[in-house]
């Protein structure tokens, strides 16, 4: 079944999505998420311009040689870019297996090894009484998992609490700046996941992401504070370049750990699943080379009693989402999956299969994705410049994310 050719889709139904439609001779097609947030132009045209010429004429369902042939073929190994377009022709290569099979994808992966998909839900607000109050509303809504991030007094904006609207990461217009304080947010975690216990009670699983914002002897704080809480996660407590860090982190507190969701290969989360520094990976399909290579990572996680945890904000497209959820599915390991809904306009372009239903999702049982690409609609969204904020010290250092 020969590749006769694709094409790269850009478009903006709220956000910037990328999105590969891999096309085969027998009229069956297939979709990959190739999105990098505020870099989307670069996979496009690593795809378009370096990627596609070279799969004219390649059988589609050789899925692994296709991927072996991309990541070491390219010479130049890893990186965002490089590993988001090799992750959108394999997660497009999946589906079309599927669809030719007449099977959902989480069936090709081993079936299914769970009724369905536990997500959490991300409550922000300005206050802490706010985003016990938002929390709250993803409690009623069956939500058996939240993600709790708060303002922090004295700075005017903090990434992750959402100003007034739903939470999108990225903004149109110029870069966004941010000042940033470690110290001012030190004291705000604590009494916030005091508060939502109080409320709560010990049921709901509790989750924090710092956005790798502080140092590791910080962090390990902040990790400690919070043990009485028992959150289900820190994410991102320092910045993961290097490894090493979450050794330190790791000596002080018990609080589970959470990182990945900037990796993008094996090789950068190597040591830290095989040393036990942390309890959760969260790299997912698109950022870390699609379903294959998540698979690898999940089964060397798997030795060591990690578990998975994918990224997966509304930067991620519905391809995206759907890919995840069949890995969610399917993998013995798996923890949770992060889940912010998109907008209408990204759901009226991408119509998918998945759903959810008190507090967990599921794939469907549509062959293949499940997601389709309304082209004509995607075309009337064009593409609109768009980045991740930056945060600098009331000094004017730049700061790490
Ligand atoms: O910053 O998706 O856990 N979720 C997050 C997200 C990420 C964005 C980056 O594009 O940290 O908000
Ligand atoms: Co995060």
């Amino acid at each position: 079944m020969k590749i006769t050719g694709g094409k790269v889709v850009v478009c903006s139904p709220g956000r910037n999505f990328v999105t590969l439609k891999l096309e085969t001779e027998d009229g069956v097609y297939g979709l990959g998420d190739a999105t990098l947030n505020g870099r989307e132009l670069a996979v496009a045209s690593y795809l378009r311009d370096h990627v596609l010429p070279l799969l004219e004429g390649r059988d589609a369902r050789r899925i692994e040689d296709i991927w072996q042939f991309l990541y070491k073929g390219a010479y130049w190994r890893r990186g965002p870019v490089t590993m988001s377009a090799i992750a959108a022709v394999d997660t497009a290569l999946w589906d079309i297996k599927g669809k030719t099979l007449g099977a959902p994808v989480y069936q090709l992966l081993g079936g299914a090894s769970r009724d369905a998909v536990m997500v959490y839900g991300h409550a922000s607000g300005v206050t802490i009484e706010a985003t016990v109050a938002a929390a709250g509303g993803f409690i009623a809504q069956g939500y058996k998992a939240v993600r709790a991030q708060c303002a922090v007094p004295g700075l005017e904006r903090v990434y992750g609490v959402a100003a007034g609207r739903a939470y999108e990461p990225a903004e149109r217009g110029p870069l966004p700046e941010t000042v940033w304080s470690s110290e001012r947010y030190l004291d705000t975690v604590a009494p916030l996941f005091e508060r939502l216990r109080r409320e709560f009670g010990a049921e709901p699983h509790l989750l924090h992401d710092v956005h790798h914002r502080l140092r590791p002897i910080e962090a390990a704080r902040l990790g400690r504070a919070l043990e009485p809480y028992r959150l289900f996660w820190m994410e991102d407590p320092t910045p993961a370049d290097n490894q090493e860090s979450f050794r330190l982190i790791r000596q002080h507190t018990t609080t589970p750990l959470a990182v990945g969701e900037v990796f993008n290969t094996i090789h950068d989360c190597r040591q830290l699943i095989q040393e036990q520094l942390i309890d959760y990976i969260r790299t997912t399909v698109v950022h870390a080379g699609g379903i294959s290579h998540l698979r690898r990572i999940a089964s060397l996680a798997e030795l060591y009693q990690v578990r998975t945890g994918s990224h997966g904000a509304t930067d991620l497209s519905p391809v995206c989402m759907a890919a995840a959820l069949h890995f969610d599915l399917s993998v013995h390991n798996f923890g949770i999956q992060e889940y912010m809904p998109h907008t209408s306009d990204t759901d009226r372009v991408f119509p998918h299969a998945y759903t959810f239903a008190n507090g967990v999702m599921h794939p469907g049982d549509a062959p293949g994705l499940g997601v389709g690409l309304d082209e004509a609609l995607a075309a009337t969204f064009p593409y609109q410049p768009a980045y991740l904020p930056i945060a600098r010290l009331a000094d004017g250092t730049m700061h790490d994310w």
